[in-house]
């Protein structure tokens, strides 16, 4: 066993257990039902944006270049998004597909992206700005019927009392004392702010907790508090372990679950809980001038496809500019994906896993006697599935209807593919079943 997989396994026991001390968390029946909303979703826009945008870099800006917090609070004088526009980017959401939105309310710099009292570390004391941009966007969601999570940091680089520090936000210039349960109180607090000021908050996405694996982050106490002020809403935590005890959905970062691409998941199990993975449509989360590898609208369909074939999310990020816009590469492929969802939403929203597991051809979708099978990578006329559990009634393109002739052969079903046209980035066989 690896070092680092050795410290992970302690600390995700060490975490465990005390969260089994803890009364067996009991759902509410209002919790419950979000979590089924939440899997019928299927597709949300993960939204990063914060005054690190000012410099184009990144949100790591902070800490990759050892910028100490007396020049980092030089760039919220500088942050004034006068051209954000609420209602644009729900709507922006809405014509790509996505039910849901995931924003930061604080990312790991500790910066708030609303009117907190707890400090003047926010976009109302701090920038010229002066306004809260959590307060349209909860308001504009209502309005156009998206829900709204809030990503929220445990890790904070700029808080006094974040210490003993993690493994990063060592240059900050921070003094070598603090009190942690001082700031695990300041972020229960923030937390509440956020869960009784700005009506119905569909979950809280927790990241940052691998900065300090070992340290007693007080979870189940948050994680308690959330669901008191609203029962409904779902937590997770990125901290690419096992779920633990109280939380309600799992998410993946820049993998498929089960998958590891990033390394990020060598301790993490696919649990129980609905399933969610993010990724960016370039590589960066937070504005980042620089990063021209976008993903293509065929590469992100594919990905959504794939999410939904291993019964999970799609949580898709753009990272606003400083001033408010959303650039042109984001904006197009979000806008084709929803193109494509109008005309094949069926086989993703309100559907689980279907019951041939991914292969390398594409996924399977389910959702009553109906199985969608997502072609993605197959250039021949024919395709040998396995058979399916219940036998085929009929089968046809989802976009257009055309009949699709299959036959059961030794070893599995044989489906005859019509011609696709060029740029099908996704070929969808409905087959109705007994
Ligand atoms: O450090 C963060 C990163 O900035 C970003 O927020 C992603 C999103 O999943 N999570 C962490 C990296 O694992």
């Amino acid at each position: 066993m690896t070092r680092r997989s050795f410290v992970t396994s302690a600390a995700a026991t060490a975490a465990a257990a005390r969260m089994a001390q803890a009364a067996p968390y009991q759902p509410a029946p209002a919790n419950l039902k979000a979590r089924e909303w939440f899997q019928d979703a299927k597709f949300g826009l993960f939204i990063h944006w914060g005054v690190y945008s000012v410099l184009g870099r990144g949100e790591w800006v902070m800490n990759n270049e050892k910028i100490p917090i007396t020049e980092y609070e030089t760039l919220p004088p500088r942050f004034n998004p006068v051209k954000f526009d609420a209602a644009a980017w729900v709507g922006l959401a809405k014509a790509a597909g996505q039910k849901y939105i995931t924003i930061t309310s604080k990312h790991h710099d500790g910066f708030a992206m609303w009117g907190t009292k707890q400090n003047k570390w926010n976009i109302v004391d701090a920038t010229p700005y002066g306004k809260d941009v959590l307060k349209p966007l909860a308001e504009e969601c209502r309005r156009q019927g998206v829900h709204l999570f809030f990503y929220h940091s445990h890790l904070d680089w700029h808080h006094p009392d974040y210490y003993p520090r993690g493994r990063t936000g060592l240059y900050s210039g921070r003094p070598e004392s603090g009190d942690f349960n001082r700031y695990l109180d300041f972020m229960d607090a923030q937390l509440t702010e956020l869960l009784t000021g700005y009506g119905d908050v569909a979950g809280i996405w927790f990241d940052g907790h691998w900065d300090k694996k070992d340290a007693n982050w007080r979870l189940r106490q948050t994680y308690d508090l959330i669901h008191k002020l609203q029962p409904h809403a779902l937590v997770g935590n990125n901290h690419h372990l096992p779920p633990f005890e109280g939380e309600d959905f799992q998410m993946f970062e820049k993998d498929l679950p089960g998958q590891n691409t990033t390394g990020f998941s060598d301790e993490s199990k696919i649990g129980a809980l609905p399933l969610e993975t993010c990724d960016t449509i370039n590589v960066a989360w937070g504005y980042n001038s620089n990063d021209k590898r976008f993903k293509s609208t065929r590469n992100l369909i594919h990905y959504l496809a794939k999410a939904a074939g291993n019964n999970a999310n799609f949580l898709l990020n753009i990272g606003p500019k400083p001033d408010g816009t959303i650039q042109d590469e984001f904006v197009t492929r979000l806008k084709d994906i929803g193109s494509w969802l109008s005309k094949n939403g069926e086989s993703i929203y309100g559907t689980r896993g279907g019951p041939i597991t991914p292969r390398p051809w594409g996924v399977t979708t389910q959702k009553g006697r109906t199985v969608y099978v997502h072609v993605l990578d197959w250039p021949d006329p024919m395709l040998l599935i396995p058979r399916l559990p219940k036998p085929a009634k009929s089968a046809k393109t989802l976009d257009g209807g055309q009949p699709v002739k299959t036959q059961l052969v030794d070893g599995g079903m044989l489906v005859h593919l019509p011609q696709r046209p060029a740029g099908d980035w996704n070929t969808v066989i409905a087959v109705e079943t007994a």
